[in-house]
């Protein structure tokens, strides 16, 4: 039977619109539910929106609108966003849906009656005026509201704890036997040393000071606070608890299901700590691998809504096109290290890669069928050229390295070897020198060999960039005179898949862009005054 796989992205809060880190994140999750679809994989891709909490409260109170008006109005723009970057979630969760309210609210039950969850007393820094608590970093040695800058106050109030030391040796012990749950690995000690070695307090899941969130059902005077809420939206979306939990016995209790969560650096230890606990608690199963993105920086400061130094990616897509947006994320930014959207990277990235090496590839072979073929692939008749047997070696190598980098989540490594894939027949062109075979009758054999080589080159090349190019790619297999069909993952090693098809000249792929001119409207897009 085949493996299935759930995979999911942090539910983003519509505090404020989204940014090119959000749109990192879940395209990135994309690409691999992506491939694993495309290679014959059942693949369920969850994603959402985290609407409680008291800065959802306050923005809406600011704005003379309900909470629930307020987030309505930003997850529209989540839709709109997941859309037009082509993202192909399989189911989009919202925390004020009542499929979720009931199953966090039972789960709460659920740790209560275990003893696992007490009611006891929240001490922290309290600001009057934004009626909100911080922490001690938060406020820092001068004791200043981050909201307001007004001085805060130490205040207490009534709350309900998670008993995280009940579960930490449990917790340890499930890292040592499970070594690829964390990815990559640093992150694992940097939860030990930084987290759990120190001693972990007991994780305060109530709060009685704002009232926008899923009230407890025990004691309504309480909201869930916010990670229990957030956490529980990987089952609650499958439909745990509920009266049809076929999907969640599919991709979460069902162990021929992988179970994958895509999160960035700043919320690991909510996903590698508390999580698993709640599981347990729950008498759940763990979740098979959390992998850890880095973060996208923007002039050495991490983009955030908050600070307001964010890149949107709505221009961006719309000015020059899904694909060079996907790719430039997942090409660009190795996947697990921190990186930095940069303009001048990402016109050179698209003129490079897509533009000179892939797109020309794509034309040159076409015009040169048309030319000496009449527009006909010729038929594979094996190694001809001297060079043959070189090229097709690599085609087969491409395909396995690119299939182990993506079931490891090395995404911008599983693109490199496509990329040398394309560099590697570009070479090929110039080893061949199909011009000079044309003038030799003689040659004719190896002149057809060579275009058939070029074409499946393409193809294969165009089957693997397809989860990142998802249109480009799909025009490529249309030059080469393909149906949807037949360029179908499943015929990727079919040697004679591109034999006796009819190219169809198109529009080349990405045209080049001039960075004199690109670069400052980036720029200026980036400066917000667009
Ligand atoms: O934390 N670079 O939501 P959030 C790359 N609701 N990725 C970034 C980024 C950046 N500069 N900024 C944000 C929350 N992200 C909770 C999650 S999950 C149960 C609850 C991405 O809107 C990254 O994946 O603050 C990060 O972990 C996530 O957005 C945080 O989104």
């Amino acid at each position: 039977m085949k493996k299935r796989f759930y995979i999911t992205t942090p539910i983003y809060y519509p505090s404020a619109k989204l940014h090119i880190g959000h749109a990192y994140c879940t395209t990135l999750t994309d690409i691999f539910a992506r491939s694993k679809r495309e290679r014959g994989f059942e693949c369920y891709f969850l994603t959402g929106a985290d609407e409680h909490g008291l800065k959802i409260q306050k923005n809406a109170e600011a704005k003379g609108v309900t909470p629930q008006q307020f987030v309505d109005e930003i997850v529209e723009g989540f839709y709109k966003l997941w859309d037009l970057l082509k993202i192909s979630n399989d189911d989009f969760l919202r925390t004020t849906q009542e499929r979720h309210i009931k199953v966090v609210q039972d789960a709460f039950t659920k740790m209560l009656n275990k003893g696992d969850i007490y009611l006891g007393k929240y001490e922290g820094w309290y600001c009057r005026y934004c009626e909100a608590f911080w922490t001690d970093t938060q406020v820092g040695k001068d004791h200043i509201c981050p909201d307001c800058g007004r001085e805060v106050q130490r205040a207490e109030e009534e709350a309900y704890f998670f008993k995280t030391n009940k579960y930490v040796s449990s917790l340890l012990k499930f890292y040592e036997d499970n070594p690829k749950f964390l990815i990559p690995e640093s992150r694992k000690n940097e939860m030990i040393n930084t987290f759990i070695k120190p001693g972990l307090e007991d994780l305060c899941v109530s709060r009685t000071s704002f009232s926008w969130g899923i009230p407890v059902r025990e004691n309504n005077k309480h909201v869930v606070y916010v990670w229990l809420d957030a956490l529980t939206n990987y089952i609650s979306a499958l439909g745990y608890g509920s009266e049809n939990e076929e999907k969640y016995k599919k991709f979460w209790e069902s162990e021929d299901c992988e179970i994958i969560h895509i999160l960035g650096a700043d919320i690991t230890r909510f996903h590698a700590i508390y999580w698993p606990m709640f599981l347990e608690s729950l008498g759940l199963r763990k979740p098979d691998r959390e992998f850890v993105h880095g973060l996208l920086m923007m002039k050495d400061s991490k983009m955030s809504k908050s600070k307001g130094n964010v890149v949107d990616p709505y221009p961006l897509v719309e000015k020059y096109g899904v694909d060079a947006v996907r790719y430039y994320l997942a090409r660009e930014i190795n996947f697990g290290s921190d990186g930095s959207f940069s303009p001048e990277q990402f016109v050179e990235r698209i003129n490079s890669d897509l533009a000179n090496s892939y797109g020309n590839l794509l034309n040159r072979t076409v015009s040169m069928i048309n030319k000496y073929f009449e527009g006909k692939i010729p038929e594979y008749k094996g190694q001809v050229t001297e060079f043959d047997g070189s090229l097709e070696s690599m085609i087969d190598n491409t395909i396995k390295s690119y299939e182990n980098a993506m079931d490891d989540l090395r995404i911008t490594e599983a693109i490199t070897y496509v990329n040398e894939l394309v560099n590697r027949a570009n070479k090929y062109i110039d080893e061949t020198t199909p011009w000079a075979l044309a003038k030799d009758e003689s040659k004719k054999d190896e002149l057809a060999s060579v275009m058939n080589h070029l074409a499946r080159s393409i193809y294969v090349a165009s089957r693997l960039y397809h989860p990142v190019l998802v249109c480009a790619s799909d025009k490529a297999f249309t030059q080469l005179g393909l149906t949807e069909e037949e360029a179908n993952y499943v015929n990727i090693n079919n040697k004679n898949l591109l034999d006796n098809h009819m190219v169809n000249k198109g529009e080349p792929l990405f045209p080049r862009l001039d960075p004199l001119v690109e670069v400052p409207f980036i720029n200026e897009l980036m400066s917000g005054n667009n």
